[in-house]
């Protein structure tokens, strides 16, 4: 597909040339200018008074040098960002990612879908994302906790509870937020919510921890009825077995669905009779161990290596709950194939361009990850707020909110689609509906 407006696909050369090198955050622009080109056509001023080259270039970008000991006494130097993107409608709000192929451009890109996704929920959070190339597979508690202490020694000078808020994501959970939150608590010398994902005791937010997951049942949810379908006995395969696939997998059983397949980055399970989730959770939350584990103690499901031939499994729903582009064109063409027919992306960029374009003209119900992750950083806003107001909602109350956030982002995208003409096409309905409440205060603002 191309961008139907002159100035925009300028715009496009222009952040290739700029920084080529980045071909994640060029995917991502690139798919939200596509769907902007329909704003930007009947909107001139956007252009004119710079919301558009803006928006594609990050209020600040701040890099550095992460050093840690290992428990063997070796000295390790790794790499650490932070993209505070968009700041239009709220302070930056984003996770930290850390995993090995943690580059400039892959934060960059997450930064910028952060912006769309963070308005699509309604709340008053900006865009940003950060973290490193750091991997805490296989690391000690005291060798995370090193890393997590000194990259924190200096990213607390850049962030704060009004200023910028991070979060969890890959290789981030409740572990290193604590050593993280620990350490800005100690350098700051104040107790605030300068962090979401919290633990229970220490000011988190019941139900932020099941929030992506469950949250993306709910907006599938949403988008299957208004189809006349829903997860009522449809298999279901979910790639990933972190926070977010694991919560996902619970909410789409609670549903009526029954999930039959997991991965993580080595290979996948498939299981005929339901995924026995206790037993993932006791594998990955407890245990840290591989998926593969899962066949030894539960008999007759198979392991498999490999990521990306789990959507060769037929099912009705397929959730991508790992990371970007693992669903390829080979992959969205088995799904349609074996009669697939709907795709919820948990991930951020999950789906590889020419997967969701086989997924629109085979008309199988797309959910783009902006809108149908949301509900995480959703419940992450709500754990400020519960903060800043020092009380804290029941989990029925929380969830309940969340509920309501995914159904109403659900309707505005779906609202935003029809307005533009392209009624039932999600991902241009999410990026229209998150960016014109940040353009519309980029514009109220005036050009700074
Ligand atoms: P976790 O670290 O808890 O889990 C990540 C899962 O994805 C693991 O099973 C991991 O396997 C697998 N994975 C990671 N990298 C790769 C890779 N390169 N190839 C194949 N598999 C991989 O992370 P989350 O569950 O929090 O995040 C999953 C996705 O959801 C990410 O795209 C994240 O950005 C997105 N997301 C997360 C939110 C949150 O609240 N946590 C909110 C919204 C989106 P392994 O253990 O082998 O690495
Ligand atoms: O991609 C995401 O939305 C997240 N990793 C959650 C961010 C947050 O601030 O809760």
């Amino acid at each position: 597909m191309s961008i139907q407006n002159e100035y925009l696909n300028g715009l496009m050369e222009r952040v290739i040339q700029r920084d080529p090198g980045e071909l994640e955050f060029h995917q991502a622009v690139r798919e939200v200018l596509i769907s902007l080109a329909p704003v930007a056509n009947a909107r001139p001023e956007l252009i004119k008074e710079g919301v558009m080259d803006c928006l594609v270039e990050p209020e600040r970008t701040i890099k550095f040098r992460v050093p840690w000991e290992d428990d063997k006494g070796e000295i390790h130097v790794n790499r650490g960002y932070r993209v505070q993107f968009n700041s239009a409608i709220g302070p930056y709000k984003g996770g930290l990612r850390f995993h090995p192929s943690v580059n400039e451009s892959i934060i960059k890109f997450l930064g910028f879908e952060q912006t769309f996704k963070n308005s699509l929920t309604g709340l008053p959070i900006g865009g940003g994302k950060g973290g490193s190339d750091f991997d805490p597979h296989g690391k000690s508690d005291a060798e995370v906790m090193r890393f997590c202490q000194s990259f924190m020694n200096e990213l607390f000078k850049y962030i704060g509870p009004d200023t910028d808020v991070p979060a969890g994501d890959i290789g981030v959970g409740a572990r290193e937020i604590g050593y993280l939150f620990g350490q800005y608590k100690r350098l700051r010398n104040e107790f605030t919510g300068v962090l979401t994902g919290k633990g229970l005791t220490y000011g988190g937010s019941l139900a932020r921890k099941e929030a992506t997951g469950y949250g993306l049942c709910y907006f599938a949810d949403n988008m299957l009825k208004a189809a006349g379908k829903s997860f009522e006995g449809a298999t279901v395969v979910i790639s990933g077995s972190g926070n977010v696939a694991i919560y996902a997998c619970e909410k789409a059983t609670q549903l009526g669905g029954k999930v039959v397949a997991m991965s993580d980055s080595n290979g996948y399970i498939y299981d005929k009779d339901g995924i026995d989730l206790d037993l993932v959770k006791q594998l990955k939350e407890v245990e840290r161990a591989r998926i593969k584990v899962y066949v030894d103690r539960k008999p007759g499901a198979e392991y498999h290596e490999g990521c990306v031939s789990i959507w060769n499994i037929p099912c009705d729903i397929a959730l991508p709950c790992a990371t970007q582009n693992e669903l390829p064109l080979e992959g969205a063409k088995a799904l349609i194939k074996n009669g697939c027919f709907a795709v919820a992306e948990g991930a951020n960029m999950p789906s590889t361009p020419d997967a969701m374009d086989a997924f629109q003209e085979a008309g199988v119900l797309f959910a783009p990850a902006k809108a149908s992750n949301a509900g995480g950083v959703a419940v992450s806003a709500l754990e400020m707020s519960q903060n800043s107001m020092r009380f804290s909602w029941t989990f029925e109350e929380v969830d309940e909110r969340l509920k309501t956030i995914m159904s109403d982002l659900y309707r505005n995208a779906s609202q935003a689609a029809e307005q533009y003409g392209m009624a039932g096409n999600l991902v241009a309905g999410a990026n229209i509906a998150g960016f014109l409440k940040v353009a519309d205060s980029m514009l109220a603002y005036g050009l700074v």
